[in-house]
Formats: structure tokens, C-alpha cells, sequence
């Protein structure tokens, strides 16, 4: 049976996708590394550092250990320049309602976030005290696609992975759902969510009933 639905935040709780792009376009145009939309699909769901290697691999030079660290640094800057800003208006429409809705249907949540900026957009977004377990980079050794991340939140839970649903905006976070054994459910567009179990355009088109009504092979 379903016990609990795990959130990751980026691009499904709150707006923030767009955010990181902004900061790392920022970054690749001092640096002058071409940056496009493709290049910023691939980031999401995606580390810090591992966002700075995807960029980087359309650079002309190498770059030493401690140049990406300042570089990685510099982005977080501008990203967390940005979201000191934040609050419950930037949640993504339907947001709130859908993590109310789990709680409601007596199903545990929990936050599974690659951001080390997690517990502060929580606190920004005044719902850090919806979720019964936060998950974030801070807490684990391997990023996304891995699926250290979920697994970790299913035993903070205290549930099995088959008992959970994973929600995810980044192909990365759907490969991390599926490899920890769950179901998994894609927010944004089809094509770039093409291995998710169900994919809705937005997390208002979360409706728990989906799930606890049907026999799982009718949206699975
Ligand atoms: C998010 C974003 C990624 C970002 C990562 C790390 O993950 O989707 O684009 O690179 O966090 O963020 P930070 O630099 O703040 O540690 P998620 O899993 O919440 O979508
Ligand atoms: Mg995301």
C-alpha cells in the first residue's frame, strides 16, 4: 500500500529552477562559456558541483580544482543573493495544497532536495513544518541520478520504497526514483519526463487520489 509521497523541491514546490538558471547564466557569461537551454535542462535535479562540470564541459580551457570551487561558490552567491528574497508567494501554484492533500489522505511526506540551500527555502517558504523528514545534499555523498537520496528519505520515514511515490521536475530525479525502487511521478513536459510512471504539467495537477483510489497499473 502507498505509505508516503517524497517531494523534491527545485521545480516542483517552488520556482526556484529558474533561479539556479539564472545564476549559472550569470556565471557562464563572465566566464564566457556558451550557456543554453539544453545545458540548463540537463543541471536540474543535478548537484552543485556536477551542474559546474556540465557547464564547464563547453569551456576551451581546463579549469584547476580550486578555480571550480571559487566558481561553484560565486554561482551559490548569486543564487542565494536571489533567494533571500523569497517567500510563501513563490511557491508554485497548488503547491501547498498538494503537500496538505498527503497529509490529509494519512500518508507520511518527505523533502528529497540536491540543494544545500533546502532548509532555508523551507523556512522562506513557510512550510518547513509540513514535512515529517528533510532529505538534502548535506545529508548524502551521492547526487542524483544515484538513489541514495530517496532511500534515505523512505528510511527516515520509516516506510519501504515500494510504499512510496517520488515526485521530481529533472529526469535526473526520475532515474533516482526508479533506481531506489519507487513510483515515479514527472512534473513539466513529457518529452524531457519521458521514463516517469505519470507526468502532469504542474504540481496543481497533483490529486492524491490518483493514487490511493486506483489499482497502481491504472497510472503506472
Ligand atoms: C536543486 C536544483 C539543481 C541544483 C541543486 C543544488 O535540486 O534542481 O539545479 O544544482 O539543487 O543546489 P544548491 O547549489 O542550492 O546546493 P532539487 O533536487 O531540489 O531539484
Ligand atoms: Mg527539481
Amino acid at each position: 500500500p502507498l505509505k508516503a509521497v517524497i517531494f523534491d523541491l527545485d521545480g516542483v514546490i517552488a520556482d526556484t529552477a529558474v533561479v539556479h538558471h539564472a545564476a549559472w547564466k550569470r556565471l557562464a557569461d563572465e566566464i564566457g562559456v556558451p550557456f543554453d537551454d539544453a545545458t540548463g535542462e540537463r543541471m536540474k535535479g543535478v548537484d552543485r558541483r556536477g551542474s559546474l562540470d556540465i557547464l564547464l564541459q563547453a569551456a576551451t580551457r581546463p579549469y584547476t580544482e580550486a578555480e571550480k570551487h571559487t566558481l561553484a561558490t560565486r554561482k551559490n552567491d548569486y543564487y542565494r543573493e536571489q533567494i533571500e528574497h523569497l517567500g510563501p508567494r513563490n511557491l508554485l501554484p497548488g503547491a501547498r495544497t498538494a503537500i496538505e492533500q498527503v497529509r490529509q489522505a494519512g500518508l507520511k511526506v518527505a523533502l528529497a532536495s540536491a540543494s544545500r540551500n533546502a532548509g532555508l527555502l523551507l523556512e522562506r517558504l513557510g512550510i518547513a513544518d509540513l514535512f515529517d523528514a528533510v532529505v538534502d545534499a548535506n545529508r548524502i555523498s551521492r547526487s542524483k541520478p544515484d538513489p541514495e537520496i530517496f532511500l534515505a528519505a523512505a528510511n527516515a520515514l520509516g516506510v519501504a520504497p515500494d510504499e512510496c511515490i517520488g515526485v521530481e521536475d529533472a529526469a535526473a530525479g526520475i532515474a533516482s526514483i526508479h533506481a531506489a525502487g519507487m513510483a515515479a511521478v514527472g512534473i513539466g513536459q513529457p518529452l524531457a519526463l519521458a521514463k516517469a510512471d505519470l507526468v502532469l504539467p504542474s504540481i496543481a495537477a497533483f490529486d492524491i487520489g490518483t493514487f490511493t483510489t486506483t489499482r497502481t497499473a491504472n497510472w503506472r
